[in-house]
C-alpha cells in the first residue's frame, strides 16, 4: 500500500523510511494500543472538542495510511483539514487534495498559493501554512510531523496533538499532547472517543485536559516498551551464556 502510494506521489520516498522506522517502534508495543496512550487519546479527543480552531495537519504518510477516518474526524470535530508536506511539490499537493476530497473531504487547506503565511521559527518546506488553517488555529493536530516544526507551532504558542510511534523524538517530546501509537490505530480510537465526550459539559472536557500530565504517559508508555522487551528476551534467552 504504500509503495503504490510513493508511486502516486501521495507518500514521499522518505516516507517509506519513516514507515520502517515507525514499524520496529510498534513491534515494542506488542502493535497494540497501551493504556498510557488510552489516555493521551482521550485528552486529545477533549482538546479537538473545546477547541476554537481545530485544525489537522495532513502529510503524505497520513494521507496513505487514514484518509477517510481524518476526514471523518474533521467532521465530528469541526476542524479543518490542511495539506502540510515537509517535501511539498505542486504535484503531491494535488495528489492529497485528490485523495481527501475522494474520502469525503468539502475544503482541503494549505493548496498551491493558498498556504501563503509564514511559521517563522521553522525552516523547511512545512514552514508555508494557509492563514485561515494552521496559521490561526489554537490546537493543531500533527500525525507523523518533524520535530522541527513541532517545535516551531509550540513557539508559535499553538498546542499540539502528536501522533508518533517514537516516544524519544523530538516531536513526541515537544508536543502538549502525545499518542505514542500507530496512527492507523489511533484515528479510529479518537473517533469513538469524541462521540463518547461530545455530550459532555465543556467543564468536564477542560478537566480532562488540566489533569493531564504528558511527560508522566511519555515515561509510562517508555516503561511498557521496556517490560514487552524484557518478557520478550526472557522467553528464549535466559542466561549471557545462552546469548553466546
Ligand atoms: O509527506 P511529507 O513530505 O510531509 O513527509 C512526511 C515524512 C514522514 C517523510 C516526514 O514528516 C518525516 O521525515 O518525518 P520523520 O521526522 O521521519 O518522523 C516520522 C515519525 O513518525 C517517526 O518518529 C516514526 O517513528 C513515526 N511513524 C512512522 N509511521 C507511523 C509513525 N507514527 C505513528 N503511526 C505510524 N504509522
Amino acid at each position: 500500500m504504500m509503495i503504490k502510494a510513493v508511486e502516486k506521489k501521495v507518500v514521499a520516498p522518505a516516507g517509506l523510511i519513516a514507515h520502517g522506522r515507525g514499524e520496529a517502534f510498534d513491534y515494542l508495543l506488542g502493535e497494540e494500543t497501551t493504556l498510557p496512550s488510552m489516555k493521551a487519546i482521550k485528552a486529545a479527543s477533549a482538546a479537538l472538542l473545546i477547541a476554537k480552531q481545530p485544525v489537522i495537519s495532513i502529510n503524505g504518510n497520513a494521507a496513505a495510511l487514514c484518509s477517510s477516518e481524518l476526514v471523518r474526524l474533521a467532521k465530528i470535530t469541526g476542524s479543518k483539514l490542511e495539506v502540510n508536506l515537509f517535501y511539498r511539490t505542486p504535484e503531491r499537493e494535488l495528489a492529497i487534495e485528490h485523495i481527501l476530497k475522494e474520502a469525503g473531504a468539502d475544503e482541503v487547506l494549505g493548496i498551491g498559493e493558498a498556504a501563503s503565511a509564514r511559521i517563522e521559527e521553522v525552516f523547511s518546506e512545512r514552514r508555508r501554512v494557509d492563514p485561515r488553517g494552521i496559521f490561526s488555529a489554537d490546537w493543531v493536530f500533527i500525525p507523523l510531523e518533524d520535530g522541527d516544526r513541532t517545535e516551531g507551532l509550540s513557539k508559535m504558542g499553538k498546542k499540539t496533538i502528536a501522533v508518533d510511534l517514537n516516544p524519544l523524538s523530538r516531536t513526541a517530546q515537544a508536543a502538549t499532547i502525545t499518542i505514542v501509537d500507530n496512527l492507523i490505530r489511533v484515528v479510529p480510537l479518537i473517533i469513538s472517543e469524541t462521540e463518547k465526550l461530545k455530550t459532555e459539559p465543556i467543564q468536564k472536557l477542560k478537566e480532562v485536559i488540566s489533569t493531564y500530565d504528558n511527560r508522566r504517559i511519555l515515561s509510562e508508555v517508555m516503561l511498557v516498551m521496556e517490560q514487552n522487551l524484557r518478557s520478550l528476551s526472557t522467553k528464549g534467552v535466559s542466561t549471557n551464556e545462552d546469548i553466546k
